[in-house]
């Protein structure tokens, strides 16, 4: 067998051993274990295989991520770039409750989400194009469950484990891309009525719209662009939350109103 085929082999094989955790919410050692020298590239493409799973079974691709926007994030999980993820049907929340069947450690984190109207590609996408593109603007909140323990792992591992992708609520009210100033937009998250965090949209890389513009670039380094109808997540506006069964949250967008979660079984 020629290198170029083992190695992929190799990424098809630790695609499905995640897919398999991803799918059964069971944790997981790290991959860098056991594959120290795994390149950031081959993280993305094994993150790629492992959703290509999922869609095998009957589940479909319907937006993308970025994770890891702000610097207070990459801090508080010690990896240092931005990084994105895909989102699926099967992620989405269609009432504002979450079971804890099948996750690990859940997190929530608000976020602003771009719904597109036109395909977005290519190295010079600007800002202008991103605004042209965009159908509207929703507030949401993300949950992510990292399938390594203890939410630990360096770039590549989260990167193979989609972002820590795992469901995300979109708000009913969508609004024009035009209706507010999307970096101004102030945030405050509740857990069972404490304000547990606040934050601002210009966390989010300075505007959230610049979190988009990124996701253009670097997927277009991998040959991969934004289609029409897909859901975009810039990324997280707070800090992540940890909640538990039996607990309230609530996220007060301001001017825009309040996304409630409630955390079941
Ligand atoms: O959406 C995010 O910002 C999460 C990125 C992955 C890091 C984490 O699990 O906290
Ligand atoms: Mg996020």
């Amino acid at each position: 067998m020629q290198f170029k085929e083992v190695r992929r082999v190799n990424l098809q094989q630790i695609a499905k051993h995640i897919d398999f955790h991803q799918q059964n919410g069971t944790e997981m050692d790290k991959i860098t274990i056991e594959y120290p020298s795994l390149h950031v590239d081959d993280a993305y493409e094994i993150q790629r295989l492992s959703i290509e799973e999922a869609i095998a079974r009957g589940d479909e691709l319907i937006g993308m991520k970025m994770g890891l926007t702000s610097v207070a994030k990459q801090k508080s999980v010690g990896v240092e770039e931005a990084i994105y993820g895909r989102l699926t049907r099967s992620m989405e929340l269609m009432e504002p409750t979450l079971g804890m069947k099948g996750l690990i450690h859940p997190r929530v984190e608000p976020e602003i989400a771009f719904v597109l109207k036109k395909d977005l590609e290519g190295e010079n996408v600007t800002v202008r194009d991103v605004w042209a593109a965009t159908e509207c603007v929703i507030p949401a909140l993300e949950v992510i469950d990292s399938r390594y323990k203890n939410f630990s792992f360096t770039l590549e591992d989260v990167v193979a484990d989609n972002a820590s992708s795992t469901k995300f609520l979109l708000g009913y009210q969508a609004y024009s891309p035009y209706h507010t100033q999307w970096d101004q937009i102030k945030v405050e998250m509740f857990r069972n009525g404490e304000l547990v965090q606040e934050g601002v949209g210009a966390a989010v890389l300075d505007h959230p719209v610049r979190s988009v513009v990124e996701l253009v670039k670097m997927l277009s380094r991998r040959g991969e662009s934004l289609k029409a109808g897909m859901v975009i997540f810039t990324g997280a506006i707070t800090e992540a939350i940890n909640v538990y069964e039996g607990d309230q949250i609530e996220v007060k967008f301001d001017q825009l109103g309040i996304l409630s979660l409630k955390v079941e079984e």
